[in-house]
């Protein structure tokens, strides 16, 4: 595995590139052109300086997280050719630029949810943290408000103000879109690419939605085991392949994240590794990365990552709030890089205790 953090960009991003430099056995960052809009051709000229910015402080760019994909790919409407053309062209100017892999989500409308960006722990930090009473409690257009003001000023990823303007207008364009008809537009799209990610050898790691169930009444596909072998087999290509996020796929209980890797061998093309605390099925906080801290074996998730002879890019994702730092929710530095620490420090005894 190659232990990377994500960089949002040094427009948007309070975290620089000379400090993941720092973290001990990070040497590459998940980036993206934060300002552009699904659907928009990224000019190989800003992949290419994007590129230079992260070497000339002596990092790579392991991959990109996310190309986000047009509403009207999702839906199916006849405009869907123009914007998958659009992507095909991004995925070709990124494979010219050498770059490797591409995490992309399948959601309708809402990318990640939760209810709380700052919930306080006993110990000071803050933590992102969800309740399905507080969405029970909510309509859709509060729910953007709500993260918006808890943003410490920062866009959060996935609830651009754009969208949420757009709101009402989504969520008329989403009526008829059942599960079924959601992965059918998946395997549409995912066929019409394959071709150009075989010809650059481009990894796509489909993120799972988060949470695994359906919120506000909207479909959701990626979500367990059974619809990811689905997603997998209906496109029969490896590179069609998943992001394994311990922390989406995590939410439902009823997943057994260590069997969900070992089912994935060869298709985890990334990895996000956190921890949730669950005070009860339906109210988890997003803890520290430590085992001890939360309620997944972080061992157990390391060890099958290990074992299925997981190679690609691996980051911590979210952390908390620590040490008085102002950074956009879930992506400060300082707990992330405990983070980092913590999954090398792991990964390190297992290869180890294998090889002796
Ligand atoms: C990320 C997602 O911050 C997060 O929760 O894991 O926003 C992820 O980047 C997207 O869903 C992938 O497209
Ligand atoms: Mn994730």
């Amino acid at each position: 595995m190659e232990m990377t953090l994500r960089w949002y960009g040094s427009q948007f991003d309070s975290v620089t590139l000379e400090q993941i430099r720092q973290v001990p056995g990070v040497h590459g960052v998940i980036t993206t052109l934060y300002d552009t809009k699904p659907g928009e051709v990224w000019e190989r000229a800003a992949i290419h300086e994007l590129k230079q910015e992260v070497e000339a402080a002596g990092l790579k760019i392991a991959g990109i997280e996310s190309v986000n994909i047009h509403d009207a790919i999702k839906i199916g409407t006849p405009d869907r050719e123009q914007y998958i053309e659009n992507y095909i062209t991004t995925l070709e100017h990124l494979g010219q630029e050498d770059i490797h892999m591409v995490c992309y989500n399948f959601m309708p409308v809402f990318d990640w949810t939760r209810t709380e960006l700052a919930r306080k722990r006993k110990d000071g930090s803050t933590v992102l943290a969800y309740t399905q009473e507080a969405v029970d409690a909510l309509k859709p257009e509060d729910m953007f408000d709500s993260i918006g003001a808890d943003s410490n000023g920062f866009v959060m990823p996935g609830w651009e103000p754009e969208r949420m303007s757009r709101i009402k207008e989504l969520f008329e364009l989403y009526q008829d879109v059942d599960a079924e008809k959601l992965f059918d537009n998946l395997k549409y799209f995912l066929e019409k690419i394959m071709p150009v990610c075989d010809k650059y050898d481009i990894n796509m790691a489909i993120h799972p939605d988060d949470p695994a169930w359906s919120v506000f009444g909207l479909p959701r596909i990626i979500i367990n085991k059974e619809n990811i072998l689905r997603m997998m087999h209906m496109v029969d290509n490896p590179h069609n392949g998943v992001t394994f996020c311990s922390g989406s796929y995590g939410t439902n209980l009823a997943n057994d994240l260590p069997d969900m890797i070992r089912s994935l061998q060869g298709r985890i093309h990334f990895a996000h590794v956190r921890n949730l605390k669950f005070n009860s099925p339906t109210d988890f906080e997003e803890s520290a990365h430590l085992s001890a801290d939360g309620s997944f074996d972080m061992y157990e998730i390391m060890k099958a990552l290990y074992d299925i002879g997981f190679d690609g890019p691996i980051r911590p994702d979210h952390g908390r709030m620590i040490w008085g730092e102002v950074a956009m929710p879930g992506y400060g530095l300082y707990d992330r890089a405990l983070g980092a620490a913590y999954l090398n420090g792991l990964w390190e005894a297992i290869e180890k205790s294998d090889l002796k």
